[in-house]
C-alpha cells in the first residue's frame, strides 16, 4: 500500500536539507518529508511562509494553525516522501524564545483561578499571560473595534424590570437548543486556531462543554483535527459545526456529509464572512512575522498588507448566496442555521427559505465595524418573525458578541433569545488557566445565573420574558466609551502596575 512505501522510505535531514528553494521545495512535518514544489502556488496563506521552511522542520510553525491531517488531505500521495531517518536528526536542545521565556513567567506569576470573581478577570489574566500573536490574533476586532465594543456595550443600555415576593427557593435554568438539552441558555461558540492560546486547543473546551452540560460548536478552521474533537466527546455530548463554505464545493460536501455521519446534530453556516475583515493588531503582528524587511524590498510578490488571517482565509467563497442554500439541503439531514445575520429582513428570509435558526452576530466584531450587536436588534427580529408568522418553536433564533455575565444572557434570553454563543471567554479562559479556566467561567455563569433568576423573581426560563428588562433605550446607540472595567476597575491582587 502507499501508506507502507511511504514507511520504508527514509530520509536524512541532510538529504531535505537539499531541498530548499522555490524550485524543490521539501519540508518535514511531525517527522515526515513531503515535497510541497508543486503546493507552494496553491498554499492559501502564501508560498512565502511556506519558503521559510524550505528544507527544514516546519512542525512548530505547522501546528497551531492547521488541523494535524491539512498536509495529508491536500497533497496527493506521490508528495508523500517518507520519513526521516532518526538518527539524522540533530538532538537540539530546544532553546526558549525570549517570548516563550516571558510567557512562561507571567504563567508563574499570575494570580490563583480562585481570584477570578467574573469573566472579565479572566480575559484580563490572559491578556497577561498570552504570548502577543496569541492575544492579537484572539482580541483583534475590525477597524476601529467599534462593533466589537459595542457588542458588550449594547448590554448596558438595557435594564431589568425585577419582580418581586414570588417563592424564589427552586431556579432553573436548562433549556433546549434544537432540542437538545443544556444547562444553560448557551453555547460555546466557534473560533478559530485554538491551539494558539494553549497546546490542547480546542479539546479543552469539548472536556469542559462534556462536564458542564454545554454545546459546543467545532470550528471549521480549529487546530485541532474534526475526528480528534469528535473524539474527545463522551458518548452522548452535542456538538455542533460551524461551516465557511468552500470555493471547492466537493469539499464542503465532504465536511458536510462526514460530519452528518459522526452524529453532528447542527450545522451553522457563517454567513458574514464572504472577506475576512480587516484587524489590524493581528495584521501588525503578522507582519513582523513574514520576514525582514530586507525580504520585503527585495521585490518578492506577497500581499504583505493582508496578515496571515487575512490570506487564509481564500478559500471562503465570496459567491455563496441564497440559492446556493438548496444544495446545502440538498447534502444533508442536519438543521441548518445562518450564523451572521444583521437585520431583520435576512432573518425572516432563512426562516422562509427553511433554515432551523438564524445567530444574530457580526462574528465578535471582526468583520464590518458598525454592523449593529446581535442583541440589539433582536427585538426587531423578533417582531418581524411574529409578523410574518414564523413559528418560534420551530425556527429558533442565538445571539452572540459581547456577552460577559448571566445577567447579559437573561436580557437576551427575555427578547426573546432561545440562547447565545461565547466565544472568546472561552478560549481566553483556558489560554490562562487551561481546561480549569473554561470550567471556572461556566462555574461563574452558573452562580450568576442562579442569583440573577431569584433576584429578577423567575423561577425558570420561561418565566423571563420582555416584560421583565426595559429595552427602551437599546437602540440609542452611545459612541462606544470604557466603562468601568477598562478603567477604575480594581484589578486582581497580584497584576497592580503590571499591565496598564
Ligand atoms: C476569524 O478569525 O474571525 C475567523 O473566523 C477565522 C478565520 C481565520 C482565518 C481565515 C478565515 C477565517
Amino acid at each position: 500500500t502507499q501508506t507502507s512505501q511511504f514507511e520504508e522510505n527514509i530520509i536524512t535531514t541532510e538529504q531535505v536539507a537539499q531541498h530548499n528553494t522555490r524550485e524543490s521545495c521539501w519540508i518535514i512535518v511531525h517527522g515526515k518529508v513531503y515535497d510541497v514544489t508543486e503546493f507552494l502556488p496553491e498554499h492559501p496563506g502564501g508560498s512565502r511562509i511556506i519558503l521559510k521552511y524550505a528544507g527544514k522542520d516546519a512542525t512548530a510553525e505547522y501546528d497551531p494553525i492547521h488541523p494535524p491531517d491539512a498536509i495529508t488531505e491536500n497533497l496527493p500521495p506521490s508528495k508523500h516522501l517518507g520519513v526521516v531517518d532518526p538518527a539524522s536528526v540533530e538532538e537540539k536542545v530546544t532553546e526558549m524564545t525570549e517570548e516563550e521565556k516571558q510567557v512562561a513567567q507571567r504563567h508563574q506569576s499570575k494570580p490563583p483561578l480562585s481570584e477570578c470573581l467574573s469573566l472579565h478577570d479572566i480575559e484580563t489574566v490572559a491578556r497577561y499571560v498570552m504570548a502577543d500573536k496569541a492575544w492579537m490574533y484572539y482580541s483583534s476586532g475590525a477597524d476601529d473595534e467599534m462593533t466589537m465594543r459595542e457588542n458588550h456595550n449594547a448590554y448596558h443600555r438595557i435594564w431589568f424590570r425585577p419582580r418581586i415576593l414570588r417563592d424564589v427557593t427552586e431556579v432553573k435554568f436548562d433549556t433546549k437548543i434544537l432540542g437538545h438539552s443544556t444547562q444553560m441558555p448557551l453555547y460555546i461558540t466557534a473560533t478559530a486556531l485554538g491551539k494558539l492560546g494553549h497546546p490542547d486547543g480546542e479539546l479543552n473546551l469539548t472536556r469542559s462543554a462534556a462536564k458542564n452540560g454545554i454545546i459546543q460548536m467545532i470550528p471549521t478552521l480549529a487546530s485541532c483535527s474534526f475526528d480528534d474533537i469528535r473524539g474527545a466527546a463522551t458518548p452522548d455530548q452535542v456538538q455542533f459545526l460551524q461551516l465557511y463554505v468552500n470555493k471547492n464545493r466537493e469539499v464542503t460536501e465532504r465536511i458536510v456529509r462526514r460530519a452528518e455521519k459522526s452524529g453532528i446534530k447542527g450545522l451553522f453556516v457563517t454567513v458574514d464572512a464572504p472577506q475576512l475583515g480587516r484587524r489590524e493588531k493581528d495584521m501588525r503582528m503578522k507582519f513582523d512575522d513574514v520576514g525582514s524587511k530586507e525580504q520585503a524590498e527585495s521585490g518578492e510578490n506577497v500581499d504583505r498588507s493582508q496578515g496571515a488571517a487575512r490570506a487564509i482565509s481564500s478559500f471562503i467563497d465570496p459567491s455563496l448566496n441564497w440559492n446556493d442554500l438548496k444544495w446545502i439541503f440538498s447534502i444533508t439531514k442536519m438543521p441548518i442555521i445562518l450564523k451572521g445575520v444583521q437585520c431583520w429582513q435576512d432573518a425572516v428570509m432563512a426562516a422562509k427559505s427553511g433554515c432551523a435558526g438564524v445567530v444574530l452576530s457580526n462574528h465578535g466584531g471582526r468583520q464590518l465595524d458598525f454592523a449593529p450587536s446581535g442583541i440589539e436588534i433582536l427585538p426587531e427580529v423578533m417582531a418581524a418573525l411574529k409578523h410574518a408568522n414564523v413559528d418560534s418553536s420551530s425556527f429558533e433564533v442565538y445571539v452572540d458578541g459581547g456577552v460577559r455575565r448571566a445577567s447579559d444572557i437573561l436580557k437576551a434570553v427575555a427578547l426573546g433569545a432561545k440562547a447565545v454563543g461565547i466565544g472568546r471567554p472561552f478560549i481566553y479562559a483556558y489560554s490562562a488557566y487551561g481546561e480549569a479556566g473554561v470550567n471556572r467561567a461556566m462555574d461563574i455563569l452558573r452562580d450568576e445565573f442562579e442569583m440573577c433568576m431569584r433576584l429578577l423573581g423567575a423561577r425558570s426560563l420561561d418565566e423571563v420574558t420582555p416584560e421583565m428588562v426595559n429595552a427602551a433605550n437599546l437602540t440609542n446607540v452611545d459612541i462606544p466609551r470604557d466603562y468601568l472595567f477598562h478603567s477604575n476597575y480594581e484589578r486582581l491582587n497580584g497584576l497592580h502596575g503590571k499591565i496598564d
